[in-house]
């Protein structure tokens, strides 16, 4: 049975058929959506007891009323820091408590004052700030207003729900259940395994929450989706799913779950932006009802009968159990909203340097010597690269923390000599264990009781690559402290602070469970079921990973690639799209996918170039290498049955291409590193869809082949073949200046703009108004490109005018947090350009600038002078490219404040 599984998993993944849509289920097929979902609205069934209040400085509580059931429950109101204001229900004195999401927040959010200013039993009042909150007590609804604006009223359709073990109509419902919920647990099975006889469930929640005004909505990460999320129904594409899968080989356009969940959204119009995150790692899926979409019937009746609708977005969260903790984001702006997210769950910490360079990777690099001669290949094509990867077939029999004997039989050499040329190595390592008696892990994972248990209480199994595995309860503190230690012990000893970890497998991934995963009633460490924290299995294993990886070098920043996310990933790993197609669709879709991800607060987010699956013919690989290089994590990557696609393999022309693609993001990496300084600092996103930056501009709210990579550059995919042309959108008006990347001619921001193309390159901007610090000396790996010049791209505004920052500190280790850093501040207006230091403190670096190059520049300048401490005095040489004026060699150190005046 067991090895039938395997087979036929692993005829799946070798055939390369198309996801198995039926593998997984449909809202209808999910009992407790079928519930939440077929409610009927605007018949709320709650009221808020405004009778009994209690207020705080920060929050405010009351009894909440099920008038059908006569069920009571708490309910919060809190205001925190920033503009938040979060919402809390849960039982009183329940029978079981729900699950509340642990590990997700980056520490308890700050408190922020309220001021009642109205209360009677009808309706209270709340300010905090320049945001209100009404709490009307009829139908439980609460309406959000920003500035006196109404942004957004929660329960607007009445569609708040908990359900509740004595709730007489659910029970009905649950008589009806079809068996579909059986391997996830039918209630009636569950009732009586848990440990004591008493009934658990049912225990879904729901909540709605109606964006009045809004024209779009944001976010729902992972689907593979358009950035605009699109209506779902009744009878539409069916509500977006979360409940972190193995879906290979995925659908587009597809509201299916995939290998992450971020329950966030943004909704957006051009005068106003506001957000809604909703806590919870049960399985989740939310409802979006978009009054202008033309499939909604309400707005086709209104079309036919003349009449037109009010804008406006409702969006319904819908999850298995847990307690309701729900967030809003009060904006105004896109990037407040994102702000005020990231405050939540926190940022990534700045990354390694040469974790932004390229990564090569396949299925598998097969031995030590395979592994030296890609990376030879590549020096010899003068072609960069910094980090090789190996896939599972470097374990010795799947079993990990233990090296294949043959053909990997010396990793610390292997590692010296990538580490010789500067180059890096990540190695998988993912969560199943293998059941083979005298294997480390899994003998120390049953001596100890590590395993997750089935819901009769024996060490639950399943099947994964290695055959038959079990998974490490990594809810378990114990299990926890286990498995980090790995990282510091084992073949890790040899090449301590060296290798980085790619996890994968981690939704979990279990080959013969339901919907590919571990069943839903599989018990956890203090007795929850799987069903209760499914989401949040792979978050947990990279938090291991994480810690690991810190205890084995505490001042070496980790890096980690993982499949599963959730909420707050950022803190601990970089994610990726999963296995693509080796199609121009597939190709196209990793824009939106990790635009998606970006605004919710995941920018390290790339997908395998190329596409896993399949081969694609030259021009597409050579397609997705250019505008795989705006992506933040830049990686090839590749199925084991795929032909062999490393760029040096093609011919010279197509080569260049390649070398082109890979130089150009070399020479922009002062400029990642920079951004992730920033989004570490501020929390905004790395890329950003075209609506983050100018929200009012409605010409760019469906926009999601185009992406900002900070504020200063835009990249426009071309995601077709044989295209000579393409429409660009320039945003800003008239007077905001694009300087192509290519030949520097400037354009006005005049929205959709045709320009050409050929096989060189994708149409890529410089923003009028930015100074773009770059190294342009191409070198074979990042880490030795760290002591080469800078040259500043100074691309001027209408006013004559730009800015810049440039943060440069050791590219490896935590120092930066010790102030071993510069943060450099560059700015030019009319013919002088200055640069300081934002903050106080130092880094001593041999870097220095070696040429400034100046975009839309000041006519007949004949030389140029620089001042500094060191240098005093200095004239430079000016000279002109068509309209590109040049000022070589400047000479300074960057440490060092100076200005230089064009003459
Ligand atoms: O470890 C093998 C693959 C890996 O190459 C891929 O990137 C992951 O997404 N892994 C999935 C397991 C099986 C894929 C068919």
């Amino acid at each position: 049975m067991i090895l039938r599984n395997i087979i036929y998993y692993f005829f799946l993944y070798k055939t390369c058929l198309a996801v198995i849509r039926e593998n997984f289920k449909e809202c209808e097929q999910s009992s407790f959506c079928r519930r939440l979902r077929n409610l009927k609205p605007d018949q709320s069934r709650y009221i808020l007891d405004l009778n009994n209040l209690q207020v705080s400085d920060n929050f405010l509580e009351a009894e909440l009323l099920n008038k059908d059931e006569n069920i009571t429950f708490k309910f919060v109101l809190t205001a925190l820091a920033g503009n938040i204001f979060r919402i809390y229900a849960d039982e009183i004195s329940p029978i079981h408590g729900r699950y509340r999401v642990q590990g997700v927040l980056d520490g308890e959010p700050q408190v922020e004052r309220i001021k009642i200013l109205k209360q009677d039993k009808n309706e209270v009042i709340v300010q905090s700030g320049d945001n209100k909150a009404i709490l009307k007590s009829e139908h439980f609804q609460i309406e959000f207003y920003k500035s006196e604006n109404l942004v957004a009223v929660v329960n607007s359709r009445g569609l708040f729900h908990i359900e509740h073990l004595r709730m007489k109509n659910t029970l009905e419902i649950k008589e009806g259940e079809d068996q579909k919920e059986e391997d996830s647990g039918a209630w009636e099975e569950n009732f009586k395994s848990f440990h004591d006889s008493k009934p658990r469930g049912p225990e879904g929640v729901g909540m709605d929450i109606t964006f009045p005004g809004a024209m779009r909505v944001y976010g729902l990460p992972q689907h593979a989706d358009r950035l605009a999320l699109r209506s779902t129904g009744p009878g539409g594409i069916g509500p977006y799913r979360f409940y972190n899968s193995d879906v290979f080989e995925y659908i587009l356009d597809s509201t299916m779950a995939l290998y992450g969940a971020v329950p966030v959204v943004y909704a957006h119009s051009t005068s106003n932006t506001v957000g809604a995150f909703w806590l919870n790692s049960a399985e989740t899926w939310v409802d979006i009802n978009n009054s202008k979409d033309q499939n909604m019937v309400s707005s086709l009746v209104n079309l036919v009968s003349g009449q037109s609708t009010e804008n406006k977005v409702d969006v319904h969260f819908m999850s298995e159990s847990g307690v309701v903790d729900f967030f809003i984001l009060m904006g105004p702006s896109p990037k407040d909203c994102v702000q005020q997210y990231t405050s939540l769950t926190g940022v990534a910490p700045l990354p390694q340097y040469f974790t932004l360079g390229y990564h090569q990777s396949r299925w598998n690099y097969v031995t030590e010597d395979d592994v030296t001669a890609v990376v030879k290949n590549f020096d010899n094509y003068d072609l960069p690269l910094d980090t090789m990867w190996l896939d599972i077939e470097y374990t010795d029999g799947k079993k990990y923390f233990v090296w294949e004997p043959l053909k990997f039989g010396h990793p610390d050499q292997m590692l010296k000599n990538l580490t010789a040329t500067g180059r890096h190595l990540v190695v998988i390592i993912d969560p199943h264990v293998k059941r083979e008696s005298g294997y480390f892990l899994h003998e120390d994972a049953l001596a100890n009781d590590y395993y997750v248990k089935t819901k009769d209480g024996n060490v639950y199994e399943g099947t994964c690559w290695p055959g038959p595995s079990s998974y490490p309860d990594f809810f378990n503190p114990k299990v926890f402290n286990y498995y980090k230690n790995l990282y510091s012990q084992l073949y890790f000893e040899n090449v301590k602070s060296d290798i980085m970890i790619w996890n994968d497998m981690n939704e979990p991934s279990v080959f013969n469970g339901p919907e590919i995963t571990m069943p839903k009633d599989c018990l956890h460490y203090g007795g929850w079921e799987h069903r209760h924290l499914h989401n949040l299995y792979g978050f947990v294993y990279t938090a291991i990973t994480y810690e690991g990886l810190l205890m084995r070098n505490p001042n070496k920043r980790p890096f980690i690639l993982s499949r599963s996310h959730f909420a707050g990933s950022q803190r601990y790993a970089a994610i990726w799209t999963g296995d693509n197609d080796a199609k121009w669709e597939h190709m196209a879709a990793s824009y939106p996918m990790c635009l998606s991800e970006a605004l919710s607060g995941i920018s390290f987010c790339g997908a395998d170039i190329g596409g896993y699956f399949n081969n694609p013919d030259v021009e597409l690989l050579q397609r997705w290498y250019q505008s795989a290089i705006w992506l933040p994590f830049f990686r090839a990557h590749a199925h084991i049955d795929a032909r062999r696609r490393e760029p040096f393999l093609f011919e010279k022309d197509v080569r260049n291409r390649f070398k082109n693609a890979l130089v150009t993001r070399y020479a922009h990496l002062p400029l990642w590193y920079t951004q992730f300084y920033e989004h570490e600092r501020f929390g905004e996103p790395v890329i950003r869809p075209l609506f983050y930056a100018y929200p009012k501009e409605i010409g760019v709210i469906d926009i999601d082949n185009q992406l900002l990579l900070g504020d200063s550059v835009l990249a426009h995919m071309i995601s077709e073949p044989g295209q000579s042309t393409a429409n660009v959108y320039l945003p800003g008006g008239p007077s905001t200046y694009w300087y192509d990347l290519r030949t520097f001619k400037k354009y006005n921001g005049n929205g959709f703009t045709s320009v050409s193309v050929d096989l060189d390159s994708i149409p890529v901007f410089y923003k009028g108004g930015h100074i773009i610090p770059r190294k342009d000396r191409s070198r074979r790996a990042s880490t030795l490109t760290h002591r080469d010049p800078f040259t500043l791209y100074v691309a001027l505004d209408s006013n004559k005018s730009a800015k810049g920052t440039l943060f440069i500190d050791d590219n490896e280790s935590f120092d930066y947090r010790k102030k071993k850093y510069l943060y450099i501040q560059f700015e030019f207006n009319t013919d002088i350009l200055k640069s300081s230091l934002i903050d106080d403190t130092d880094y001593d670096t041999l870097e220095w600038i070696e040429k400034i190059v100046i975009l839309g520049a000041p006519v007949d300048v004949k030389r140029a002078v620089i001042n500094s401490k060191s240098l005093r005095s200095v004239e430079l040489e000016a000279y002109y490219d068509d309209s590109v004026l040049n000022i070589r060699k400047p000479g300074v150190s960057v440490r060092e404040p100076f200005t230089i005046k064009l003459i």
